[in-house]
């Protein structure tokens, strides 16, 4: 009884041959360094650690072109992502042959030396249309590959410190300890579940089934390293990962993290999971209906269809000694009491809970029926996933100098600490010039920068479970845009254009600005004399000539009410775009 060879026959080991501390020496006086993007920092760990076997380093130009057409190496092993490092061309053009660089952690930590003996131009748009089937941008690895360098290094590679990882330290183990404590165990025929999701009882009791009727040994393998925007934290899916494991029967699963940045590239993506699985000593591998599948595509169309990925591990499986276990989409049959595999359950009636509806549950803190999940996964969901009236979130004032985004702000301000319940800080154009950004005038670049910096902290109070009000004049769109997107991808955010129009503003003229603006006193004024780029699609625009601060701020507190950030809108008539606010 043994476990499979790793795949290409040896396991690789990046650490093995040479002597760490004098590369530490070398890399400090000689080496021009390359700080790895988290993606690379994956790449890096699991190539070092061997997960990658038989790689020992990034691709060079003709490995890659191989993978890119026939999905092998040059030497015809099978392999179907490229791997590559990518930098960008005037860090390449400074690089001499030979030369040994430095790859290290954002923090500094050195993790490897590459001694480049191969650069060579990335063919981005040939890489995205045979690797993942499509240039289109709104698969996350083509956007991804569209902010990554132009050419590629490659070169012998030496480990030095392998990347630092304080949580979980437990339950993260490289190939050879899996494979080691599968051996203690006397496991040889495993498969590997591969998630990036929590887990719930469809997947428990899937995973059990495949145990069950192959006698297998169970490792459930979730990826930690970089998966799709908008997923579950892993810190958050990890722990209700170890509540689940209680469940399985003692001594026969096992719980393990992987450090893999992830593509989402759907078939290709299924057989390099298999792979990397095989390095960890597993002869078999759950591939799912849609398995690393990216999303849908601007015109709402799938990438890839739901069994592509089977149908191509399925073809590789013999090649490469993984036997390809297709996921059973199981259905919760009531009258059994019982996961059934869909194509078991006939006439009978069945229930399934969508992924969209269960998160739409936990915003709006639902109850989750009992036979969907186990109660200890959805106490941990429900710590980090709070519904959304117990959410941080950011309104975000825009408008011109006199428009009235302070007061109304203020009124605003006043009116959610009367409410209670969460923390509110107040960010208004001149506080934030005081404290924030002094030393900053208003041309494009200070402007930019210092709607930046409010977007920043912003984002902070957001996460943090606070309420942020912004209210500075943020002239410009895209500058709003990279605010918007900060903020929404931790908690609420909401555009309030202040449109009073520049005439009402001007004769308001409260600080005597636009006087001196027209006197040309003062350069580069807002609407006299700088440009200021009005908001398409705010989420409510506010025209304060013919309306008291007062009326204002309770279309505001309205407009969150129909979003759900605050407790009160059941009833109140809100448009088709509200209501899709309240299932982020
Ligand atoms: S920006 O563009 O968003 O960075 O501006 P902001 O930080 O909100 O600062 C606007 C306040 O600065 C005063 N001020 C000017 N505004 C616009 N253009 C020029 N050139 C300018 N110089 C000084 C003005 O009082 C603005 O305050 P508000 O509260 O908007 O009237």
């Amino acid at each position: 009884m043994t476990l499979v060879k790793p795949h290409g026959g040896t396991l690789v080991n990046g650490y093995a041959g040479h002597n760490a501390s004098e590369l530490k020496t070398i890399a400090a006086v000689h080496s021009k360094t390359v700080t790895l993007t988290r993606k690379q920092l994956c790449d890096v760990e699991m190539i070092l650690n061997g997960a990658f076997s038989p790689l020992t380093t990034f691709m060079n130009e003709a490995d890659y072109t191989s993978v890119l057409h026939d999905m092998r190496l040059s030497d015809g092993t099978v392999w179907p992502m490229p791997i590559c490092l990518d930098v960008s061309e005037e860090f390449a053009a400074s690089i001499e042959m030979g030369e040994r660089i430095a790859l290290r952690d954002h923090e500094g930590l050195l993790i490897g030396l590459l001694q480049v003996d191969e650069k060579f131009k990335a063919d981005k748009a040939r890489e995205a249309e045979l690797v993942f089937g499509t240039t289109s941008t709104a698969h996350p690895a083509v956007a991804a590959m569209q902010e990554e360098g132009a050419v590629y290094l490659s070169g012998e590679l030496l480990g030095v410190d392998a990347p630092a990882h304080y949580d979980f330290a437990h339950i993260r183990r490289t190939p050879a300890e899996v494979r080691a404590e599968f051996e203690e165990k006397g496991w040889s025929d495993v498969v590997a579940f591969q998630t990036r999701n929590p887990m719930h009882r469809a997947h428990f009791e899937l995973t059990k089934r495949a145990m069950e009727e192959d006698g297998l040994n169970l490792l459930v393998h979730p990826v930690v390293g970089v998966t799709k925007p908008g997923d579950i934290d892993y810190f958050t899916r990890t722990r209700c990962y170890e509540h689940v494991m209680e469940n399985y029967p003692e001594g026969e699963a096992m719980l393990s993290l992987l450090p893999l940045a992830m593509r989402m590239g759907g078939p290709r993506e299924a057989l390099w999971h298999a792979i990397i699985r095989k390095n960890y000593g597993c002869n078999h591998f759950i591939v799912g209906r849609d398995h690393a599948g990216p999303g849908k595509d601007e015109n709402g169309q799938d990438f890839y269809g739901p069994y592509d990925a089977q149908d191509l591990v399925r073809e590789y499986a013999e090649e490469i000694g993984v036997t390809m276990v297709p996921f059973q989409e199981m259905l919760y049959v009531p009258s059994e009491h019982a996961y059934i595999p869909r194509d078991e359950v006939g006439e009978r009636e069945s229930e399934n809970i969508s992924g969209t509806a269960f998160r739409k549950m936990l915003a709006e803190g639902a109850h989750v029926p009992e036979w969907f999940s186990f109660p200890e996964v959805l106490k941990e969901l429900r710590k980090t996933m709070k519904p959304l009236h117990e959410r941080g979130f950011t309104v975000f004032f825009t408008g011109l100098s006199g428009s009235g985004k302070s007061t109304v702000a203020n009124a605003l301000l006043n009116k959610f600490m009367e409410m209670g319940g969460r923390s509110v800080t107040l960010l208004d154009g001149d506080i934030v010039r005081t404290h924030l950004s002094s030393e900053l005038g208003f041309s494009k670049e200070h402007r930019e920068i210092n709607i930046t910096r409010i977007g920043f902290v912003a984002s902070e109070i957001t996460k943090a479970g606070g309420i942020a009000l912004c209210a500075p004049i943020a002239p410009y769109a895209s500058t709003r845009a990279t605010v918007r997107d900060m903020i929404s991808s931790v908690g609420g955010f909401l555009e309030v254009h202040i449109s009073t129009p520049l005439e009402v503003c001007e004769q308001r003229d409260r600080k005597g600005l636009y006087a001196k603006a027209r006197a040309g006193i003062i350069k580069n004024f807002t609407g006299i004399s700088d440009p200021y780029e009005a908001p398409k699609n705010p989420e409510l625009a506010i025209d304060t000539s013919g309306l008291q601060p007062d009326e204002a701020a309770d279309k505001i507190i309205a407009e969150l009410k129909c979003m759900g950030y605050i407790l009160g809108g059941e009833g109140a008539e809100c448009s088709p775009e509200e209501q899709a606010s309240q299932q982020a």
